[in-house]
């Protein structure tokens, strides 16, 4: 599981006073530090609003930052504005104020900041405007973990384009419409049946007017201009071949790409770049890793995994999460848990698995990462941090006789093995569930789990534990089940989390 987190770089905190764009006016309001958003606002527009209040002694920002205390925005709704926000500068927004104009125009008048009420911020917004509605699909809620998703997919047809689209996006590091693409495919992942017409989408969710406009093209014509724009660019073809290595992430993909790199062979012909372990082994096991893996072998390498644990310690927990876990055929690669019924006695445990697979000579490449664990850590406001548990990146030989029915003439080479992509995590067993729920995924899932803490009930949640910010303590939980009463949301099976 190799994954660049998407996001755009977040500024320091900088020390009050020292503004740079604000300077030529004199700061009457230091404690206030606004953030004006040019969409929609338009850059004329927030340019006038920008120099009138600092002309007024407002500090205002050009850049957002987590030195930004008020973030004020127009004309957009809570619901294009949140997934922007989220991952413009995840760690500021509990505590900044999130505003619709109306603050603004009113503070501008009364020459100072005006107490922030309810009705002026855009953080209620999504709850008023986007509470369920009833739609010819049902009432659907806005979060994906309120939602049941099966593998089965009624809407292949406008997920596939908007993920082709969002993937195109993230390609070039635009994180909100990359999500907000994403939000809808995974919206329509979740309805009982295929959407035939404009007026079914009346009432539904996270489908805004670019989305809404794939998919009218998509009912007219069949197929949609955008999406084949996207397949025909070389930027984007480029991108997703390089970025399908293990181990180049976007920003060397990127750079190769600016190299003017356009195949495998003009990178490997270029004796200037240097590899990391990782790429090495990426392109050693190319084809075998491009192929993917299929549920049957998924289920073999969980036997010889299993067969190793439990030979070392016999009492040990092997769970396979990931996309297997929720049902996927197919998936890039097998994540499993690792634990102990006793904590610490899974401390070691990792390494004596490793040597195992070294020692039967099915360890083609592994990347250990050490715990960086702190049990009083309070959970991350960063949804997409990396846990901090024990975990080990590896590829592993698999025999493909151990396969069931697995044929000869299915195979990639001549050779009687396949690499295969592994990830093991070794939580202590007191935060086994918290890591089970995180790792099984869907990310979106996961993701609105999180939103879904925050927003809904004022807690924290990742891969470790939940946090009650109002009580302000943890809330332990031996199952998944138990994390999801803590929320107050109805049970969602792991093979309903295909949001
Ligand atoms: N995950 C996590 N922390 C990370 C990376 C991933 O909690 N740093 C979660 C998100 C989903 C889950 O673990 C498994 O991740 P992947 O293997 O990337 O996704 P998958 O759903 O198993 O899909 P694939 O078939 O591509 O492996
Ligand atoms: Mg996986």
């Amino acid at each position: 599981m190799l994954h660049v987190p998407i996001r755009p770089p977040i500024k320091k905190r900088q020390k009050p006073n020292d503004s740079c764009s604000s300077c030529q006016y004199e700061v009457k309001f230091g404690e206030v530090v606004i953030f004006l958003v040019e969409r929609k606002m338009g850059a004329s527009r927030r340019s006038f609003l920008t120099s009138l209040a600092r002309k007024k002694g407002f500090k205002v920002e050009d850049v957002l930052s987590n030195a930004v205390t008020h973030v004020v925005a127009e004309a957009n709704s809570a619901g294009e504005l949140w997934p922007w926000l989220e991952n413009s500068s995840p760690r500021v927004l509990p505590e900044t104020e999130v505003l619709d104009i109306s603050w603004f125009t009113e503070s501008m008048a009364a020459g100072e900041p005006v107490h922030v009420e309810a009705r002026h911020r855009l953080e209620n917004s999504p709850l008023i405007e986007e509470s369920p509605q009833p739609s010819a699909f049902g009432t659907i809620s806005h979060y994906s973990c309120q939602r049941r998703t099966t593998m089965e997919n009624h809407n292949k047809v406008f997920t596939d384009a908007f993920e082709i689209l969002a993937e195109n996006y993230e390609f070039s590091e635009s994180e909100g419409p990359c999500l907000a693409f994403l939000r809808a495919a995974s919206l329509l992942k979740s309805l009982p049946h295929t959407v035939r017409c404009l007026g079914d989408l009346q009432g539904l969710p996270c489908l805004g007017d670019q989305t809404k406009a794939v998919i009218e093209e998509i009912l007219e014509y069949g197929r949609c201009c955008k999406v084949q724009h996207v397949l025909c660019d070389d930027r984007y073809q480029t991108m997703k071949l390089f970025t399908g290595v293990f181990g180049v992430g976007l920003k060397t993909a990127e750079k190769w790409y600016r190299k003017g790199f356009r195949s495998f062979e003009d990178v490997q012909t270029d004796d200037t770049i240097r590899y990391t372990k990782m790429q090495k082994a990426g392109f050693l096991y190319y084809n075998d890793i491009f192929a993917g893996v299929s549920k049957a072998e998924a289920n073999a390498v969980g036997q010889i995994v299993e067969d190793i644990v439990r030979r070392l310690e016999p009492d040990a927990i092997v769970a396979l999460t990931g996309g297997f876990r929720r049902g996927k055929e197919f998936g890039h690669d097998i994540d499993f848990l690792i634990t102990t019924p006793e904590t610490g006695k899974e401390k070691g445990l990792l390494n004596k698995v490793i040597n195992e697979l070294k020692n039967q000579g099915i360890l083609l490449y592994y990347d250990i990462v050490e715990s960086t664990f702190d049990n009083t850590r309070q959970p991350s406001r960063n949804f997409e941090a990396m846990d901090h548990f024990e975990k080990c990146f590896l590829m592993m030989k698999l025999k493909k006789s151990l396969v069931d029915g697995a044929r000869q003439r299915d195979c990639v080479d001549c050779k009687d093995w396949k690499a295969i992509r592994v990830d093991f995590v070794l939580p202590p067993v007191d935060h086994f569930a918290f890591a089970l729920l995180g790792w099984t995924g869907s990310r979106l899932f996961d993701r609105d789990l999180r939103r879904y803490a925050r927003y809904e009930r004022k807690m924290l949640l990742d891969n470790h534990a939940l946090y009650d910010k109002t009580k302000k303590e943890f809330l332990p939980a031996k199952t998944e089940e138990d994390i999801f009463a803590h929320l107050g949301l109805d049970y969602i099976e792991p093979w309903q989390r295909n949001a």
